[in-house]
């Protein structure tokens, strides 16, 4: 397993290098070039410039979360092509500078979604929330409007301003696209960009929807392992991949995430691990990685990493905001450095049963 930690980039996330430097165990950044939008190709001059600043730290970029697929393409329409053409060339570039799993997702218009972005949690701190009801009961202009109002919400990857100046359009346009269609498209975009990644050098990772539900009447496919497996088998080749997040997939309380891991293992080169806490209503609450604060079993989810020997990328996903940290949301210094510790203390003391039992646990 390899430790890594997303940063959003130099002059962007206020959280420098030279600090992560100082988490244990982390070895390479998470990062994007979060300011081309998607469907444009990444240059060979933009990536070098995260290369040298993160070479400087010794941190590999191994990991890109995300190259982000733009909406004619999940709806199928003909301009399609020309976006197509762009993410191979993309994927040629990073590939040049070495990259090695590309992390994407395939939810219309939304991408991660919650109602709230600070809520107050019984210890003090705050966190990101959902609320079902809320969620089922507004329409999307009237949400994403409460939305902005959040501190923070618009720097967020997904939910940048020009995507929702054309909300009406898109759900326009969304109106002819089910589940199905969704589908044929991802189909058509995987038989189009998986032999260039594998060219390039790069396993493609896709991204759980979060939640893993429709909304807003807008279809979701990523969603629990019967998709997954489908998914899979879309374009049958190992750089077909998954990134696997445990809160995404957990927020359904069906999903088993310990199975998943044993199951597509060998397809899932990217884990984002984190807790949440599920409530009888629906809502959930994105809880601190320790297993008794939430209701997904970190320590068994770990202990599957480590039993089917993962040799691929790991990240503590997102955090609470604790020690009145000043941060984007879900993604601050403090929670995420605790959670990392929480996974690689689980992690060694696996290694450590297994060593003294002769292999394996
Ligand atoms: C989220 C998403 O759970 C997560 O990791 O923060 O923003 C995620 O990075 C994207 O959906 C991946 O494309
Ligand atoms: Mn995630």
């Amino acid at each position: 397993m390899k430790m890594t930690f997303r940063w959003y980039g130099k002059n962007v996330d206020p959280i420098p290098l030279k600090y992560i430097k100082q988490i244990p165990g982390v070895e390479g950044i998470v990062w994007a070039l979060h300011d081309i939008p998607a469907g444009e190709c990444w240059s060979v001059d933009c990536i070098e410039e995260v290369k040298m600043q993160t070479a400087k730290y010794n941190f590999n970029i191994d990991v890109v979360e995300s190259v982000n697929v733009h909406e004619d393409i999940k709806l199928g329409l003909p301009s399609r092509k020309k976006y197509i053409e762009n993410y191979k060339n993309t994927l040629k570039n990073l590939g040049r500078a070495g990259v090695k799993v590309v992390c994407y997702n395939f939810m219309p218009v939304f991408d991660w979604t919650r109602t709230d972005l600070y809520k107050p949690q019984s210890d003090g701190s705050t966190a990101l929330f959902y609320e079902k009801a809320k969620v089922d009961n507004i329409n999307p202009v009237k949400f994403l409007e409460q939305m902005s109002k959040q501190e923070g919400l618009l720097t967020m990857p997904g939910w940048e301003p020009e995507r929702f100046s054309k909300i009406k359009e898109l759900f326009e346009a969304y109106k002819e696209i089910k589940e199905d269609e969704l589908w044929e498209n991802l189909k058509y975009f995987l038989q189009e960009i998986i032999p260039a990644a594998q060219e390039n050098g790069i396993k493609m990772a896709i991204h759980p929807d979060d939640p893993p539900w429709s909304i807003f009447g807008l279809p979701r496919i990523i969603t629990c392992g019967d998709n997954i497996r489908k998914f899979l088998s879309l374009v049958d080749n190992p750089s077909n991949g998954l990134t696997l997040c445990s809160g995404s997939l957990g927020s359904c309380a069906k999903n088993d995430i310990a199975a998943m891991v044993r199951e597509f293992g060998d397809r899932i080169y990217f884990a984002h691990i984190r807790n949440i806490r599920h409530f009888k209503n629906g809502d959930f609450a994105e809880t601190s990685h320790k297993t008794s604060d939430g209701s997904l079993d970190i320590t068994e989810i770990v202990k599957e990493y480590h039993d089917i020997g993962y040799k691929y990328y790991i990240r503590p996903d997102h955090g609470r905001h604790i020690w009145d940290e000043k941060c984007r949301p879900g993604y601050g210094l403090y929670d995420r450095s605790l959670g990392i510790m929480y996974i690689l203390g689980l992690w060694d003391a696996f290694e450590k049963i297994s060593a003294s039992k002769g292999g394996t646990v």
